[in-house]
């Protein structure tokens, strides 16, 4: 009895023992990123950024995310739903290439929980890059404001972006379509200064156009605040097939339903710019409307 009960109290005391050791331990040991080590390519360069972690499909976007003039680079990588900000340095040599600097620690700067598609883009053009990324089957928008020399969002959107739907009634206003499979072409089209979006339809099989509504609404061009219209559901007249990666453009392209008046971009005369230089987005192209 007397020997069961030391074995006990034995036992205890060595537990007691090993687990303050242990907490000791725990408390002692801390992680963190080192990634100062100099990796070089067969050719015996340094490689730049050797411990970013590579891409799988990444989105860029440029963007001056700590203020000081350069333009830094973000990148989104789909797989795996990545942020990786990029510092913008520039030569120190003249007309030499600007280099970029991964900057981990710029990620808490942008919301988390981003998936599909992110890209920065100024919609109230103030300079700061404002956030623009995919949220079910259509979009929200984080407006940036710079604080301590680095990028910040402090207001959550609380909706996806709507726009104005015009199907015969007049302007209604419903959220506006971009689905997480596609990435959009964002920038301004038609050079008057706001921001303008082409996007495969819910379908997949036709473009939506949605035209930035700042200038004719006489506020300035590119306005404090972003405002849409949907100009047309078949835009460009082309379409894909639903089965596979057939195209039909032009007389065999066919359009089943559309917004009212789509001819704001029908009429106008399309320009296709087929350099290399021009692609943009899953449309492959740059287009420019003219009246
Ligand atoms: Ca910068
Ligand atoms: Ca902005
Ligand atoms: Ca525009
Ligand atoms: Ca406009």
């Amino acid at each position: 009895m007397i020997s069961s009960l030391a074995t006990r109290i034995l036992c205890c005391s060595l537990l007691l023992f090993v687990g303050s050791r242990l907490t000791q331990a725990q408390s002692l040991i801390e992680f963190g990123r080192w990634d100062t080590v100099a990796v070089f390519g067969e050719g015996g360069e340094a490689m730049n950024n050797p411990w970013t972690g590579g891409l799988t499909a990444p989105q860029f976007s440029a963007g001056d995310l700590d203020g000081d003039g350069v333009q830094d680079l973000f990148v989104f990588d789909r797989s795996g739903h990545r942020i990786l900000p990029f510092q913008g340095c520039p030569s120190a040599v003249p007309e030499s290439p600007m280099t970029y600097l991964y900057r981990p620690d710029w990620r808490n700067a942008f919301p988390e929980g981003i998936q599909n598609w992110a890209l920065l883009r100024d919609a109230n053009c103030d300079d700061v890059p404002d956030l623009f990324h995919n949220s079910q089957s259509g979009f929200r928008i984080w407006y940036g404001e710079t604080t301590n020399d680095l990028v910040a969002y402090p207001e959550a959107p609380s909706t996806n972006v709507f726009g104005n739907w015009d199907f015969g009634t007049g302007d209604q206003q419903l959220p506006l379509i971009c689905l997480n499979t596609d990435i959009p072409a964002l920038d301004d089209f038609d050079g008057d200064g706001d921001l303008d979006m082409v996007t495969w339809t819910e379908t997949s099989s036709t473009l939506y156009a949605y035209t930035g509504r700042g200038a004719t609404e006489g506020s300035v061009g590119c306005g404090d605040t972003l405002i849409w219209d949907v100009t047309n559901r078949c835009f460009g007249m082309l379409n894909e097939a639903t089965e596979n990666n057939d195209l039909f453009i032009g007389e065999d392209h066919t359009c089943g339903f559309n917004v009212a008046d789509p001819r704001l971009e029908l009429r106008a005369r399309i320009q296709h710019h087929a350099s290399c230089r021009g692609h943009r987005g899953p449309v492959g192209a740059r287009w420019r409307w003219t009246p």
